[in-house]
Parts: C-alpha cells; structure tokens; sequence
C-alpha cells in the first residue's frame, strides 16, 4: 500500500463508476490548479492579501518553490499537517504547496487551542504544525511547544513570522528557498486520494475528521462556482476563516481559482475593512454568515466606499432569518444566495435568478444532479413535500464515514450509505429546503458550531459541578447562544469563571456557554436521559 491508501475514503464501486462516467469526478488533483491557471491565463490575479499580490504564473512559481522546500524538511505524500492560520497569504501558498506534495492539510480554526489541536494531532499523527507566530493576542509558538513535547509524530512546527526562542521551529519564509530539489514525478496523488481533512461540528465529545479527495473537493468547488455563476471576471471576497469549508470551496477560493477569478483576503469582517477592500478590488462576490448582515446592513449608508461591484452576497452556515433576508437586496444592491452546507459534503444554494421569495425564504437546493436527498421522519419513513423530518443525503461529494473512526458508521450513516445530517428541513416541490430545526445535540452561535457534549464533559471538571447539559437558546444576534444547566455541589459558577476554567483547559473560547444557570436536577426523559428539550423550553 501507499501510504495514502489505507486512509482513503470509499464510495461503493458502483457509484464512483457513475460519479466518473457523468464527469463530475475527473482525472484531476488539487495541487495542479496553480499550474492550470498559469497556463490558461499567467498574467491575471489570483490572490491578493494587503499590498501583495499574486499572478497565476507568481502563484504556480510559489507553490512550486514551496512544495520543494516542505519535501526536503522531510514531509511526504501522506502525511497529516495541521494548517492553523488566519486569513493571510501563506494559509493558500501553504495549502497548495502541500497539495502539490500529495501531504493532507488538518483545517484547524484559528480560535482552536490545546484541547482541540492536541486532540487532531494525535487522531492524525500529524508530523507538522503551521502556525501563525501571535494571532487574535494568542502566542501560538507556547502551544506549538507543548504539542511538540507531547505528541512524539510532530516532527515539524512551521511558523509564519518570528520563530521566537525556537531554533528548531522553521520560519515559513525560510521555505522560499529554489535550490530545493525537484520532486520526482511520481510523487503524483491519484485522484481519489485523501486530500484534507476538514472539521466537523461534532455531537460526540471529540472533533470528529471528515475525509474529503481530490476528485470529490474539486467537483464541489466546481458544482458550486456554476450555481454562483463564476467566471474569471469573479472577484471573491474570503471574509469569514478560510479554514471553514464555506469560504474554501463553496464556491470560495477554489473555485473562484478554477474559474480563474481572483481571490482576495480579508483580515477581518468588520464592515470598514470589507467594503473598502469591496471598492479598492471591485469584489463581485463574498460570503458571510447570518450575524454580520444586519452588521453590515446598518453600516452601509450612500457614504461609504462604493459596493457597485457586488453582485452577489452569500449567507450560511446559520439560519438567516427571512426578514432579514429581504433587506439585503434592496440596501446593499446585490444578489442574496443563501447557503445551507456542511463539511460533510451536501450543499445547497439559490441560484441566482430564483424567484425573490425562493431566495428569501428557503436554504437552496442541492447544488449536484447526483445529490441524493430524503427528508424521513423518526422512524426514518420517508416524507412527503412540506412535512419537517431529518435530511439524509449521499451523493458523489458527501462522505461514507468519518475519518479513523468506524464506530460512528451506525449512528451516522444508515445502511444504504446516506448520511444523517441531523437537521430539520421541509423541501418544496421544486426541491429547495427551509432549515426548521435539528435533532443532533449542537448549538449553532452564529454559524460556529458547538458540540455540547464536548463542553459537558469538560464542565464536569469543574470543582463542585455534579451534573452539566449545554443547550441552545434564542439569541438577538447571533440567533443562538448557549447556555449551560449545572447541577452544584456548592456555589454555581459565573459564566465568566467557567470561561476562565475552560480556556485554562485548553478549549477555544467560543465553546463558553453565554449563560449558566444553576438548577437542583436535571430533567430527564422517561428512557433516562436529559430532557434538552424541556431545558431549552425553561431558557
Ligand atoms: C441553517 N443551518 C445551517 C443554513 C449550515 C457552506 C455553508 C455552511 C457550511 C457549514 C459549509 C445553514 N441554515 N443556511 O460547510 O460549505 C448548519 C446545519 C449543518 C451545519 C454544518 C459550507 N448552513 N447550517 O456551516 O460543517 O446544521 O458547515 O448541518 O460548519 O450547519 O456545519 P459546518
């Protein structure tokens, strides 16, 4: 075996031979489409962070100089690598560059910490870490020694800017070095190898990994770049954490390069640093999630920087509510197209010429001809049109099981190989979903998943909580906080004594509940369990 062979993931024979015979999986690898838009079209721009930029040919020559130089510091075709940056530069340099080794980047959030980054180094064995120096007032080089010291597969920490007190940590722009050696030819992935992992918002206690190849991630990118209509004129506006599948491949920043668009990097979100960067790049498209549009919305007034050039506003990852919905066209002067995706694999968009309502009202449709959908009620019955049930979806970019861990093949996948979202939906006849709730036990703050399980068993920790259960309540902004039922010994703890003990504990800060309430006992249902539905009802 190769070394990227026991780790692929697989689709049933049958349907990988249909998935190739309509096109839609392709003889293709991610770490070729530098090279692709170099030769299609050099002089164009590809990228953009700041005052640098990238032509094709720049891109193409930078990703070549650093896959030499990550295969002379050791890495391999195989090999995990935790890639944890924020939105600059070397985060797309870096990942093509490992594509082109066939290595596997781990897309961590740039606000995960030890709990969550030790937790993916040791399911990966990941031999390399790239971090950026300080990020978000976080030194990063402190937990990067840590996770040295105790993982023994982490051979490499790459870090983007000062190493610091660690000789052996490797600066990114030593790797800019051309005298590397030339990377034999075979060192080519096949298509349907693993090509990255991605996270998932998890329901079981630990972050599980999402196994996606070249052939299936390419294919998503590209589905999507039609539906949002791209073409090399496309501008794309990365805005929310390119880490997020959302921004990376929905169309995002691969396929906006298949299209031969360019990319542009934001450093943050707030309304003042994007419609500058809208106005100075003539950004066509950008995608956010539902709390920065009312954000954005009252910024925006006539004397702002000119957002003429935006055609089209994506929204995901978080139910936008409808009113909101209808505000967007009118004030900002763009396209709404509402995103209803998962690192899983199913997304479904509006396309851009559906009725105003359609746009306004559902989550899209699945944006794949082979996208299988059923909505099933508890008994896993299929339902008609219009009646709420969970979305099960397989098809030719939608997982067949999490990565390294076959024990969650029963309560995630059915038989048939039809992945189990966990979310409320309610299809019209035209095929398009409204998300109306979901049955797996997460909150969703603002398009930030938070897998309450993880956070319990972390509570109970905590000197004096005897019993713990996270739930979701309604929240004015971010249309859901979290709020943490405990159960005392003693006196219950502030929220912001537990957001202390959790970050001491090494998880990211957006995990702390909002809200603690101290309780006598939990409510329980009548098989035994807790009563998150009669908690939530309490708020
Ligand atoms: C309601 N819930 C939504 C929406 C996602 C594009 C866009 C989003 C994600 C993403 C993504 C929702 N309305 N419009 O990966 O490529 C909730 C659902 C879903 C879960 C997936 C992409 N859009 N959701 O959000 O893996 O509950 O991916 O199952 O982070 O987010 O979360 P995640």
């Amino acid at each position: 075996l190769r070394p990227t062979e026991a780790d692929r993931p697989q689709w049933p024979e049958r349907f990988a031979r249909h998935y190739r015979s309509l096109g839609h999986w392709r003889d293709e690898v991610l770490g070729e489409l530098p090279r692709e838009g170099a030769t299609r079209h050099p002089a164009a721009v590809a990228l953009v962070d700041g005052d640098r930029r990238w032509t094709y040919r720049e891109l193409e020559s930078e990703v070549d100089i650093l896959a030499r130089s990550l295969s002379r510091l050791g890495l391999r075709q195989g090999d995990r690598v935790v890639l944890q940056l924020p939105n600059i530069a070397e985060f797309v340099l870096g990942w093509f560059a490992l594509q082109r080794l066939g290595a596997v980047p781990v897309h961590a959030m740039p606000g995960h910490r030890r709990h969550e980054i030790s937790h993916l180094i040791r399911l990966t064995e990941a031999v390399a870490y790239v971090i950026p120096a300080r990020h978000a007032r976080f030194d990063h080089r402190e937990l990067a020694a840590e996770m040295k010291a105790e993982h023994p597969s982490l051979g490499q920490v790459i870090v983007v800017g000062d190493v610091g007190a660690r000789p052996d940590f490797v600066p990114f722009d030593a790797l800019h070095d051309d005298t590397a050696p030339a990377i034999a030819e075979l060192a080519r992935p096949a298509p349907e190898d693993l090509a990255l992992l991605l996270l998932s918002g998890g329901t079981t206690g630990t972050p599980k990994l999402i196994p996606r190849t070249h052939q299936d991630y390419a294919y998503n990118a590209r589905a999507a770049a039609n539906i949002s209509e791209l073409t090399s004129d496309s501008v794309y506006l990365a805005v929310l954490p390119i880490a997020f599948n959302f921004t990376m491949s929905c169309p995002g920043i691969l396929g906006t390069l298949q299209a031969g668009g360019t990319v542009v990097l934001a450093p943050n979100p707030s309304p003042d640093t994007v419609f500058t960067l809208i106005e100075r790049e003539r950004v066509t498209i950008t995608a956010v999630t539902p709390p920065l549009v009312p954000y954005w919305l009252k910024e925006y007034t006539e004397s702002t920087p000119d957002l003429s050039s935006l055609r089209v506003l994506q929204v995901g990852a978080a139910r936008l509510p409808d009113d909101i919905a209808r505000g967007i066209g009118p004030t900002l002067g763009c396209r709404l197209q509402q995103v209803f995706g998962m690192a899983e694999g199913l997304l479904n968009l509006t396309a851009l010429d559906d009725p105003e309502d359609i746009v306004c009202s559902t989550q899209g449709r699945p944006i794949s001809p082979e996208d299988e959908v059923l909505v099933v009620d508890d008994q896993g019955n299929p339902l008609p049109d219009g009646e709420t049930g969970e979305l099960l979806t397989r098809g030719p970019y939608t997982l067949r099981g999490y990565y390294r861990s076959p024990e969650h093949a029963v309560t995630h996948f059915t038989e048939n190989g039809f992945y189990r979202t966990g979310d409320l939906v309610k299809r019209l006849p035209s095929g398009h979903l409204t998300v109306v709730g979901r049955v797996k036990d997460q909150i969703n703050r603002g398009g930030e998943k938070i897998d309450a399980t993880e956070v319990e068993e972390c509570l109970l920790g905590y000197p004096g909580i005897v019993s713990a259960a996270v739930v979701a309540e309604d929240d004015d902004e971010l249309g859901e906080r979290s709020v943490a039922f405990v159960v005392c010994a003693r006196d219950a703890p502030t929220a912001r004594e537990l957001a202390a003990f959790l970050r001491q504990h090494g998880l990211a800060a957006y995990k702390a509940p909002d809200r603690v309430v101290a309780i006598e006992q939990l409510p329980l249902t009548p098989l035994g369990k807790v009563d998150k539905r009669a908690l939530r009802s309490r708020g």
